[in-house]
């Protein structure tokens, strides 16, 4: 129910001040099936097969990548390693409930345990902060490499998603790995949230193949899009309310800013993990080349999904405490004025960006 098809990164500049330099580090960027990346994939690998617990963790406000990484590859481990014991830790989430569901890990489960970080680009953003307890620390993610950490991490900012990742850990593992229907099915749905159902420029050839070999399993791909297509009454009202006059207005170079209340959520009975159903509302329309959707919190400050169809929007992100892909950044705005700026900066960055191929009418 009602996940929307979003995804994004929310790296506070704050995170810099807190960064974990693992002791040997080991972090790739480019091109994720180089040499050097399928070496650390089989380092991972062994890590793995030397482990007798492990245990996932991946960011809070989980999306279906989120999700489908971190409960995916606990499925591959358990269908490869029958004897090992898997867990995978943070909050529940309501509208993620139809993918998975969470263990309940104890303080004294992380003794000798491996622990892996999925989808995380920052250690302030890890859902359990328990994720430095264990004996070793992994991280396997697709942001931008804002924040390292983990003894061993393979970031490959040219993955679609970290689902797409862990496919490829399963066919460069040396048959040490092997994916099962639950896992397929999870990281197909991991796949189809963060390229929007394979509609956003992150979705390469390899993407597909990696799908082509998911299809191959026995899960219900039509039936994990009808679900990740679905939304409550509130979420369908709040993306007509997205568009409205009142809430959105477009500058003449094709920039929108929505703004949305916490009166609004609250009339409309939206949860806080669930207005991101909204966020491509705007950028459905025609008139509009890059958006943001600044979403009132209870504080009283906004959170701004950036989304854009081909400029790059993730220096402005930045510029605003936040970060992420060039075309699918979060930040933060701390009030109106704040918002007002980056509508600004967005209609700024339009005005001196030609339109790509794909904006042209
Ligand atoms: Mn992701």
């Amino acid at each position: 129910m009602a996940t929307g098809i979003t995804s994004e990164s929310e790296t506070a500049h704050n995170s810099l001040n807190e960064r974990r330099h693992g002791g040997h580090g080991i972090i790739i960027g480019g091109e994720f099936t180089s040499t050097e990346a399928i070496m650390i994939q089989e380092d991972i690998v062994a890590a793995i097969a030397a482990a007798d617990h492990v245990i996932i963790h991946r960011h809070q406000r989980p999306d279906p990548d989120a999700f489908g990484s971190q409960c995916g590859l606990a499925a591959i481990i358990k269908a490869s390693f029958p004897d090992k014991r898997v867990q995978v830790t943070g909050a529940d989430s309501p509208s993620l409930a139809w993918l998975a569901t969470m263990d309940h890990v104890e303080d004294a489960d992380y003794q000798n345990a491996l622990v892996i970080v999925v989808d995380t680009a920052d250690t302030p953003r890890i859902d359990d902060d328990r994720f430095n307890q264990g004996k070793q620390l992994i991280k396997i993610d697709h942001h931008p490499n804002d924040d390292p950490y983990g003894d061993l991490a393979w970031v490959a900012p040219d993955a679609s998603s970290t689902s797409e990742l862990l496919v490829d850990l399963v066919t460069h593992g040396d048959g040490q790995l092997k994916l099962d229907n639950t896992a397929a099915r999870l990281l197909y749905a991991g796949i189809v949230g963060d390229t929007g159902r394979f509609m956003y420029n992150n979705t390469t050839a390899h993407t597909l193949r990696d799908v082509a070999l998911l299809y191959g399993f026995d899960f219900d791909p039509s039936a994990v899009n009808q679900k990740m297509n679905e939304v409550t009454l509130g979420q369908a009202r709040l993306q007509g309310l997205a568009i409205d006059e009142q809430h959105m207005r477009i500058s003449a170079h094709g920039a929108a800013v929505v703004v949305i209340s916490q009166a609004d959520l609250q009339h409309l009975g939206i949860a806080a993990d669930q207005y991101q159903a909204a966020v491509g509302s705007a950028g459905r329309l025609n008139e509009v080349r890059a958006w943001a959707m600044c979403t009132e919190q209870p504080e009283g400050n906004y959170r701004v999904s950036l989304r854009s169809k081909g400029a790059v929007i993730n220096d402005i992100a930045r510029a605003h405490n936040g970060g992420g892909h060039p075309l699918a950044s979060g930040a933060k705005a701390a009030d109106r004025a704040e918002i007002d700026q980056i509508y600004d900066e967005l209609d700024a960055l339009l005005a001196a960006t030609p339109k790509a191929p794909s904006e042209s009418e």
